[in-house]
């Protein structure tokens, strides 16, 4: 706990001396700046010689600046210590080394609303849903029926905030500053939604979906909707888009959509409505809220960082990048003296591709290690990872996790592809750990 007050406290008392120190520093660290940041960080470094030039430590990216003191941890029943991440509307994300589990526990699972949480109804199997729109017999199907006349059907889907990764965009991008615990990977039931889509009959015209759901806007403004947005037609009838209803074997938490929610695995979390009422089968790409301007898309052509958004340089962000974790050890953690080999574990994932590697460094990237890798039990699942490292002495290290996709898109160092809101931003995570001399 010193070493976090000392970070914090440096930053608050002197905090030019603070950035000279972790971030305006050229090159290596040498004499008194080396001790200082050791000094900082709690230990010696012994790959100092590789840290990159104005990289801010793990141990202090993800532990509040001085301004924000400390994170705000949700309590909430059913729900563990998940970090708030912002409460009007509700949102709260799940600290890595939470993630360590196969399938996450519904208790684990991040939360995002944009608007309000609906009252749970008292009688699920009387919940309507209505298929609309470019379809030939409109569907107004009660839950109950849908469980009957469908086969049900049961698979691990990893669900991912657009935004996850946010927070380590630089210049500041605008939204909920997610680190990397926008993400959970759940047992869902229910049934495709193909196999309704086919029942209600879909025309050759139909092109999007257009999801509508009964959460409030936060204003109560019964006229505004908090997030209305689909998916081409093509995704909707895919085998692993579902109309869920149960979340790890028991019917989904207010939180998380009760009664009924879509999950469209790979693609933004967005796309996966909760509290779902309606289905709108467009003839064209769908324009509900969160679907236009910089709302879930990202630029066709690189932009300058920070500059200003031309919209019709935009457009709808599909898949969502690769991305792996480290779950077995939690940032900051400070490890007994003698600590020579440390077992990683983790998980990775890369929207709708697969991931075909996992690489670990624990010397800023001078040299990398090969990770024994899982195949996915279903597609969209997230992939197991492990390995263990040698550290050659006692000191703080970083650990890196790299995940590369079944195209060979590979994690960047820092968040690429900068945009006003902050999709996609899929950089290495970064765990910082202390052994102790
Ligand atoms: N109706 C509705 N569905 C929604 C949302 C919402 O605000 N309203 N948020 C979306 C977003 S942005 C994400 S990332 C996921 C989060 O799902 P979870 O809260 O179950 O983790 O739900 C999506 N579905
Ligand atoms: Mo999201």
């Amino acid at each position: 706990m010193r070493r976090e007050r000392g970070i914090t406290e440096l930053y608050r008392d002197d905090p030019e001396r603070a950035d000279a120190l972790m971030l305006g520093r050229r090159g290596v660290l040498r004499g008194a700046a080396l001790a200082a940041a050791g000094a900082v960080v709690g230990g010696a470094i012994p790959f100092a010689r590789h840290m990159p030039g104005g990289l801010i430590p793990a141990a202090m990216a993800q532990q509040g600046t001085a301004a924000t003191a400390g994170p705000k941890i949700l309590k909430m029943d059913g729900k563990a210590d998940l970090v708030i991440l912002g409460d009007r509307p509700l949102v709260a994300e799940t600290p890595e080394h939470l993630l360590d589990d196969d399938v996450t526990p519904t208790e684990k699972f991040f939360i995002r609303t944009n608007g309000q949480i609906p009252d749970a109804t008292a009688t699920p199997d009387a919940w309507e849903l209505t298929i609309d729109g470019e379809v030939s017999t409109p569907l107004k199907i009660k839950l109950g029926e849908l469980k009957q006349r469908f086969p049900n059907v049961t698979h691990k889907l990893q669900l991912e905030c657009g935004g996850n990764g946010r927070a380590f965009f630089t210049p500041e991008a605008s939204g909920n500053q997610w680190t990397n615990g926008g993400v959970g990977n759940a047992e869902w039931t229910g049934v495709r939604l193909r196999d309704v889509l086919q029942a209600a009959g879909v025309k050759p015209s139909a092109v999007y979906t257009g999801n509508y759901s009964a959460d409030p806007h936060l204003s109560g403004d019964p006229a505004r909707v908090a997030l209305s947005r689909g998916v081409p037609i093509a995704k909707a009838m895919e085998e692993h888009t579902i109309l869920a209803f149960a979340m790890n074997g028991k019917p989904l938490p207010a939180v998380h959509g009760f009664p009924l929610r879509l999950v469209a695995p790979g693609y933004p979390g967005s796309a996966s409505a909760k509290w779902l009422q309606r289905i709108w089968v467009r003839d064209k790409e769908h324009d509900g809220q969160g679907m236009t301007g910089t709302s879930y898309r990202v630029p066709r052509a690189p932009m300058v960082p920070g500059s200003k958004a031309d919209p019709k340089n935009f457009m709808v962000l599909e898949s969502m990048p690769v991305r792996s974790i480290i779950t077995n050890v939690r940032n900051g953690a400070e490890l007994p003296a003698g600590t020579r080999s440390l077992s990683l574990r983790g998980h990775a994932w890369a929207g709708e591709k697969t991931v075909k590697a996992v690489d670990v460094t624990i010397d800023y990237g001078q040299t990398w290690q090969a990770c024994a890798l899982d195949a996915p039990p279903n597609k969209y699942c997230w992939q197991n990872w492990r390995t263990a490292v040698t550290l050659p002495s006692a000191g703080y290290f970083e650990l890196w996790a790299r995940a590369t996709d079944s195209d060979g898109r590979m994690q960047p160092p820092v968040p690429a592809g900068w945009n006003p809101q902050g999709y996609g931003g899929n950089a290495m995570h970064r765990v910082a750990v202390l052994v102790k001399a």
